[in-house]
């Protein structure tokens, strides 16, 4: 069989596999509830397989949506057992919202990626006949005033720094979970390591413990968790009350690139005002991440830590991300391809600066290659014409997974597959990799408007 007909069957033979029946598990060992930005990914590859269970998933998901407009990172099934992970439905104790029953979801977000996601599954769906394109226009209908309450949600409770950007509280909300981009302001976190007296930490039970997080950032997480929780999950005084509040460059680029999917969704409903405050709103994102993020001597952007107003000395590969942004300065766009391509980074890209001390080629987040990460940076490439680059990144993607498997995340040297073997992001968007060799077609969405 050719190979990329074989990575093909193997990466739909993953979906399925991970499909519950209502929504994608990102992996059947580690994760086994619905999260956030998994489910946009998995539904980019759904899409070309089966477009009725992306549009399922991304259902799902926004069903669990928070009153206020926040969209959980995890909606948990009430069907898997409590200690099947940690930290559970038990130690988020969210109340009943929307008719939901109490400890459905955690009460953090994950980057905004559904927006992109459902213009994705929208495009595609035409492919599949008139009946798909017809359940395409309605899912939109339905998905896009909720995707504009997350937006809103984003854009305004968690503007805990004035500056038009959004923050996180918590290093799980930028899915970029253990980069060291965070280590300066998680270091000012109280680290109570009797949490884990009391807590048992269930991820290394099915994982190597020198691929995941120490015990000392655990503690950290499960303490900031607490702390946003036991203030209901409030989001006022966010800076005042709480000690983690972080500007994410990758997490603002998400939120921006969603504003200029919703002008693409807004157009197709028929909302010609909504679409042109969506890419204005983009516009004025694009302009507060590189007044806020970028540090012209590093030539590179980087996390600000609203509380002590300083930037992360580290370049992590959320810096990258804002390649994404059509908006960027030229002068920007080229010194991060110069990045991408040169031995900090190199294609595919691996999640940290190889040449930084805190690089580390087996642990979560700080040295593995991610595939949604390359796929993102690849999307930039591609918004800005770097098509020799983008053809290059697409072949080592493919590479990596046809040689390896649809693993979690890879080593950066040897492309070994390391964390979950069949996990759904890495599946679903070698399908997306694999269809996807019209490379303008990415810059044409944009430019259409
Ligand atoms: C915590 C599910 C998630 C991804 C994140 C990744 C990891 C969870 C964990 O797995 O985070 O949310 O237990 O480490 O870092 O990006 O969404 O795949």
């Amino acid at each position: 069989m050719h190979p990329d007909a074989e990575l093909w069957r193997s990466a739909a033979a993953v979906l399925d596999q991970n499909w519950t029946g209502r929504y994608i598990v990102p992996s059947r060992t580690l994760y086994p509830h619905q999260w956030s930005w998994d489910t946009a990914f998995a539904a980019i590859g759904l899409a070309y397989v089966n477009p009725a269970r992306a549009w399922r998933n991304l259902r799902s998901l926004f069903e669990a949506q928070w009153p206020d407009g926040r969209v959980p990172h995890i909606v948990f099934d009430p069907d898997v057992p409590e200690d099947a992970y940690f930290p559970g439905p038990r130690f988020w104790r969210v109340p009943a919202y929307a008719g939901r029953p109490a400890r459905g979801s955690t009460g953090l977000v994950q980057p905004p990626m559904h927006a992109l996601a459902a213009w994705e599954v929208y495009r595609h769906a035409a492919a599949h006949g008139a009946g798909a394109a017809q359940q395409a226009r309605t899912e939109l209908d339905w998905l896009y005033p909720r995707l504009v309450a997350q937006q809103e949600f984003l854009g305004d409770r968690r503007d805990a720094g004035g500056s038009g950007l959004a923050s996180i509280v918590h290093p799980w909300e930028s899915g970029l979970d253990n980069s060291p981009a965070w280590d300066e302001a998680l270091a000012t976190v109280p680290a109570d390591l009797s949490l884990l007296d009391t807590y048992q930490r269930r991820d290394l039970d099915v994982s190597d413990a020198t691929h995941r997080p120490t015990d000392t950032d655990y503690a950290r997480y499960l303490g900031l968790v607490e702390n946003y929780r036991d203030g209901g999950y409030s989001d006022n005084d966010l800076s005042l009350r709480h000690p983690f509040v972080v500007e994410c460059p990758a997490f603002n680029t998400v939120l921006a690139t969603a504003e200029l999917a919703l002008a693409q969704i807004a157009g197709v409903l028929g909302h010609p005002s909504a679409a042109h405050r969506h890419r204005e709103r983009a516009q004025g994102i694009t302009a507060a991440i590189t007044h806020r993020l970028w540090d012209p001597e590093s030539e590179f952007f980087h996390a600000r830590d609203v509380r002590s107003g300083r930037l992360s000395p580290e370049r992590g590969v959320g810096g990258l991300l804002p390649l994404a942004l059509p908006d960027l300065a030229g002068a920007q766009v080229d010194a991060l391809v110069a990045a991408v391509t040169s031995y900090r980074f190199g294609l595919p890209v691996p999640s940290h600066d190889r040449t930084g001390p805190a690089f580390d080629d087996r642990r979560y987040w700080r040295g593995p290659v991610w595939i949604n990460v390359n796929w993102l940076v690849r999307r930039g490439l591609l918004v800005h014409g770097r098509r020799h680059e983008a053809d290059e990144l697409r072949r080592a993607l493919l590479r990596l997974v046809h040689r390896n498997g649809h693993y979690e995340y890879f080593h950066p040297e040897t492309g070994s597959g390391l964390g979950s073997p069949a996990f759904s992001w890495t599946a679903a968007l070698s399908l997306d990799l694999l269809a996807d060799s019209s490379a303008p077609a990415y810059a044409r969405v944009f430019q259409a408007t």
